[in-house]
């Protein structure tokens, strides 16, 4: 495969398939594993990932990458293949999340700012060295209007660093994703999270022009613009779709070659629905698919649930839902589909 980071975005962003998010931290793995009863070790999360990356049809057909987390991109599988040659083997590319996560802002109550740009050059190497061709940097945007949050500060701290990693990531040969997440935990309307995604949008692409990246070798993954989910009208998927688009076609350059959403807390019926009805309406300048953790894993994690004897079960759950968001890359998905399944 070529190693020009152009291309690697480009076979990101392959026709119909898109990314998995596997890269859980060992906090966020053992919530997961809490639902369904399974006690969170090295071993058991091996056990679970392995499953995943051996699901032949999903991981050839559908899967274009896979974001794994430092302790995995490490691990081997139970007969001593390392995880990332059968990640490899699929021929998925191996990706890595770099980001130490989101702790609070000083003096900004309700604001966060990702951390882990510190050794990152270095770490960037070795990652190179352990097979990933591309990272991810999570920015996290809450919103609560009342209380100014986010501030315009904390959209600037993030963004400078989403680009300052971006251009760490291009130096070592690594495309950079750059995932600014605007939360839909709250009660605000669909609107208003377009204007916290539009500024914040903006501003990263000010940030990334800045620090010199190069957009042709970057993917974009954002969240949709959605009504927060306590809010008391749900806009559909057709106003989704509709506000989403206009919204990148404000800001996101067309030299960007694909965006991959994030779930972000949708179900995962509704992640498919809304990808296909965003799809339904091009034609796009760039490709717009999947980056799913949630929505592509909550179906084979309860199918699996830690048993040895569900191992089939938890493939075809997975194998279903990429297919689905397969589809959906491709706007072709009908919830029928879901149906019959
Ligand atoms: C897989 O979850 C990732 C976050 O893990 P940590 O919070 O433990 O670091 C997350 O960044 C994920 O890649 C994206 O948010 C997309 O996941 P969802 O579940 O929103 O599709």
């Amino acid at each position: 495969m070529s190693e020009r980071l152009e291309d690697i975005a480009v076979a990101m962003v392959a026709n119909g398939k898109g990314i998995l998010a596997a890269d859980e931290s060992s906090g966020t793995i053992k919530k997961r594993f809490d639902v369904i009863g399974v006690e969170s070790t090295a071993d058991s999360r091996r056990d679970y990932r392995e499953m995943m990356f051996r699901t032949k049809e999903a991981m050839t057909k559908y899967i274009s990458g896979v974001i794994l987390y430092d302790e995995t991109i490490r691990q081997s599988a139970a007969d001593g293949t390392p995880l990332v040659d059968l990640i490899k083997a699929s021929g998925a590319i191996p990706g890595i999340k770099v980001d130490a996560g989101a702790k609070a802002i000083v003096n900004f109550p309700g604001d966060t700012i990702t951390e882990g740009l510190d050794g990152l050059r270095e770490r960037m190497a070795e990652y190179y060295k352990l097979g990933a061709r591309f990272a991810k940097w999570r920015a996290v945007i809450d919103i609560d209007t009342g209380k100014n949050v986010p501030s315009a500060y904390s959209l600037s701290a993030n963004t400078q660093a989403l680009a300052r990693y971006a251009a760490l990531c291009q130096e070592a040969g690594i495309v950079p994703i750059v995932e600014p997440e605007v939360l839909m935990d709250g009660a605000h309307d669909i609107d208003t999270c377009y204007d916290v995604t539009k500024a914040t949008l903006v501003k990263l692409y000010d940030e990334l022009y800045a620090a010199r990246v190069v957009l042709e070798g970057t993917i974009l993954k954002p969240n949709m613009v959605i009504s927060g989910k306590k809010a008391a009208r749900q806009a559909s998927a057709e106003e989704i779709a509709e506000k989403t688009i206009k919204l990148f076609r404000e800001t996101v350059p067309a030299a960007v070659p694909g965006i991959a959403f994030l779930s972000g807390g949708q179900s995962d019926e509704e992640a498919t629905a809304n990808l296909n009805a965003i799809n339904a309406i091009g034609p796009h300048p760039w490709k717009l698919t999947f980056s799913y953790g949630r929505a592509l894993q909550a179906a084979p994690q309860k199918a699996w649930s830690g048993k040895a004897e569900n191992l089939a079960a938890g493939q075809a759950a997975f194998t279903h839902r990429a297919h689905m968001n397969h589809l959906a890359a491709l706007g072709q998905w009908k919830s029928a589909l879901e149906k019959a399944a």
